[in-house]
């Protein structure tokens, strides 16, 4: 597949979830180097920059690329080598992270319970899914995570191993929310302080549960933990479409529309983390980015990684 064919991919959502799309870019990113013929460095870094310009917000895209491109070699050939390598990597990171979450998430819902999830988080759908697997009684209320519906991909994901699905509006969440054990959700990106970064209307989720003092938990992998912030980024918030909202009548009228994808949950909100090395409090996410990305903060020279924007 050629580079901005696959960039397409993501950028049209054909391709989405934040661990789908580092996945995917790393299996781009090694695809790219068994063909490149000379040029090497450079022919990455342009590779590189073209995924890294489709979707702004998940930090495990960026997280994957830098990973990838931490590859090393004295000539074409050793580096390509290292490359494929650290993409394979990166890519079977990807799948036992997963695993594991689910193997720990699991632990953490309880028997006869209702779990509310919003948007489609594949991690969050493997710790859903293990609890039924191992037997436990479960039930979800999916919501419709508007204007894209991701909500539909979970509910019949579940749907389709035998899971209790209910959909509903995402404005009927408070409405519900006494209803429920525990929320699940996923991350595109968790900041240096412990926020969370998701689909729009998550914090609001997150608000309604804490009122109703409902578990409110996150199935992130570490590399969704994002080194940039530690050194003051702020985390860019896609704003899609207008027509991802209104019909073309309304716009027509001059009607504005602002179409974020995603909001920021404070850490206040959040009861745990649910990581591949442990279920932590949001407070940890500095030592996480530390330890899986040896980014210090203290000083640059420590950081010794090359970021690649
Ligand atoms: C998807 C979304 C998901 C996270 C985590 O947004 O917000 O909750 O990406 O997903 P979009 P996963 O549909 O706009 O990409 O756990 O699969 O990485």
């Amino acid at each position: 597949m050629d580079l901005q064919t696959a960039a397409e991919k993501i950028r049209s959502m054909e391709i989405r979830g934040a661990s789908r799309i580092a996945k995917f870019a790393a299996e781009v990113m090694k695809e790219q180097a068994l063909k490149v013929k000379e040029n090497f460095d450079e022919e990455m870094l342009k590779a590189s920059k073209i995924l890294l310009n489709t979707r702004p917000t998940a930090v495990s895209l960026f997280n994957a690329i830098n990973y990838i491109m931490r590859y090393r070699g004295e000539n074409l050939e050793e580096k390509r080598a290292d490359l494929v390598r650290r993409a394979e990597e990166f890519i079977s990171w990807v799948d036992s992270a997963q695993r594991k979450i689910a193997e720990i998430g699991e632990k953490m819902i309880k028997d006869n319970s209702t779990i509310l999830t919003h948007c489609n988080s594949s991690t969050a759908i493997a710790v859903i899914k293990r609890a039924h697997e191992v037997g436990k009684k479960i039930e979800v209320i999916a919501t419709e995570s508007r204007p894209r519906w991701q909500g539909h991909i979970t509910a019949r994901q579940l749907r389709e191993v035998g899971i209790e699905v209910t959909l509903i509006v995402d404005s009927a969440v408070r409405f519900f929310i006494n209803e429920v054990d525990c929320v699940i959700v996923g991350a595109d990106t968790i900041t240096a302080n412990g926020a969370l970064i998701n689909k729009i209307g998550t914090s609001q989720v997150a608000l309604c549960a804490k009122e109703a003092r409902v578990p409110f938990m996150v199935a992130a992998e570490t590399y969704k933990f994002s080194p940039k912030t530690l050194f003051g980024d702020l985390v860019v918030i896609e704003e899609r479409s207008a027509e991802e909202v209104a019909p073309k009548d309304l716009l027509d009228l001059g009607v504005k529309v602002r179409n974020p994808a995603f909001d920021v949950t404070p850490r206040e909100y959040i009861d745990v983390i649910i990581t591949e090395i442990g279920a932590i409090p949001p407070e940890m996410a500095y030592l996480i980015i530390r330890e899986r990305f040896g980014y210090s903060g203290v000083s640059e020279g420590e950081a010794e990684i090359e970021i690649i924007e």
